[in-house]
């Protein structure tokens, strides 16, 4: 199941901004299985060193990309609807941003880190809002909606539960199967407040709300992109944002929009998430490029490292949402594919994934009939409940063959 990231927030902090700059390839990857085709759905990548240059071969990608030695790996972002407070009591776009959200596996919160927009959106002087409250606000607005759902026929939940002796984390299952809240999550929960799902009477108000903030964390993972950092007050709220429990990324969308657009018009080369460019000595710059460009490098690049967009996917899928890469190939003394492709594939799994598992995602024909996998980098066969690693190069060994 590919994962996917959903790009969160209150309108105007740059959400669809992040969206284009993140979902503007300049390098293409071909064969990539959309599972959507919704115009806020969109296809950006991570970045990781590729395994090539560790080989010491030079690699033939298919699915994903290399540019210099760094492996480009497709992910999916949904560009979500903008929140305002009372969105989960139906103000807004509550609705539509519900619908986006329960397809996201985790969440990259956008705030303007410049404190330059209100509680509602609305263009304000920079400094004047506290980003802070946006994040607590975001996080409540969520927690409502889940504690809406799980509190619609309580009482009847209850009475099934100590009455007719039904099982409780089923019935919840099934009340938040649509906001993509999975049992595992509902373990997870209930495992963390220590709660009694055989007495739900005796649970206090305090104690459903710790019960849905547990599964809001479990299910929608978040991190906090601080946007506009181009914006002087922007570097006091990072310090401020810091604090508050997420990993926090300084962030400057409209920077990395223009960045990936100069590069796709071969002004520049520029990998994203470098923390540099080097401009093209066959275009000419305009006055206005290269003094966009500059400025860009010394407010943006130089003080935070990059611009963040590229950071903050890559910290959602590797950190958040713990994947790892893994690189199946058929001859693990080459390197190759049946076709002779070297390293073509880079797959993210979660971590966790064992041998057998990750025959079952390239082909059911691979894990049914599973011998053995071969772990390129010792040159070891492992077996079946081998758990992989990052940048594991892996040659799954079958009775059956896949075409
Ligand atoms: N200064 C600055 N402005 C930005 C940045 N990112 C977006 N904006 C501006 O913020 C406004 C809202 O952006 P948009 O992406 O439409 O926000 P959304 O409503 O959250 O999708 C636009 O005027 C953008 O140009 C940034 O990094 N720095
Ligand atoms: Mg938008």
């Amino acid at each position: 199941m590919p994962r996917i990231v959903g790009v969160v927030g209150k309108p105007n902090v740059g959400k669809s901004t992040f969206f284009s700059a993140a979902t503007l390839a300049h390098v293409a990857i071909a064969n990539y299985p959309f599972t959507t085709i919704k115009p806020n759905v969109g296809m950006g990548y991570v970045r990781t060193p590729c395994v090539c240059r560790e080989f010491n071969v030079t690699d033939t990608p298919g699915n994903s990309t290399c540019v210099n030695g760094t492996r480009l790996v497709p992910v999916e972002i949904v560009d979500c609807a903008g929140l305002v407070p009372g969105a989960w009591q139906g103000k807004g776009l509550g609705n539509q941003f519900l619908d986006e959200i329960r397809q996201a596996d985790a969440l990259i919160h956008i705030v303007d880190a410049s404190g330059g927009t209100d509680s509602e959106g609305k263009p304000r002087d920079p400094g004047t809002h506290d980003p802070k409250e946006d994040v607590r606000f975001l996080e409540h607005e969520l927690d409502m909606w889940v504690l809406q759902i799980i509190k619609k026929d309580w009482d009847r939940t209850v009475r099934l539960v100590e009455g007719a002796k039904e099982e409780l984390l089923p019935i919840l299952e099934d009340k938040l199967t649509g906001l993509g809240i999975r049992r595992d999550h509902l373990m997870s929960a209930k495992a963390k407040t220590k709660l009694n799902f055989e007495k739900p009477s005796s649970w206090s108000d305090q104690d459903l709300l710790g019960l849905v903030t547990e599964l809001r964390k479990y299910s929608k993972p978040m991190l906090i992109a601080a946007n506009k950092m181009d914006v002087p007050p922007a570097e006091k709220n990072l310090e401020a944002l810091q604090p508050m429990g997420h990993m926090v990324v300084p962030c400057c969308a409209e920077a990395e929009l223009a960045l990936r657009r100069a590069a796709e018009k071969n002004v520049i080369s520029y990998v994203p998430g470098d923390g540099n460019f080097e401009t093209s000595k066959e275009v000419k710059l305009t006055p206005e490029q290269a003094n966009a460009l500059t400025r860009i490098k010394e407010k943006v690049l130089i003080p935070f490292g990059s611009t963040g967009v590229q950071e903050a996917l890559n910290l959602a899928f590797f950190k958040l949402l713990q994947m790892i890469t893994v690189y199946p190939v058929e001859d693990a003394e080459k390197l190759t594919d049946h076709k002779g492709r070297v390293l073509p594939d880079a797959y993210l799994v979660p971590y966790g994934t064992t041998a057998k598992q990750f025959a079952g995602m390239i082909h059911s024909d691979l894990a049914s009939g599973f011998l053995y996998a071969t772990e390129a980098r010792a040159k070891m066969r492992v077996a079946d409940d081998y758990v992989l690693k990052d940048r594991d190069v892996i040659s799954i060994t079958s009775t059956k063959r896949h075409a």
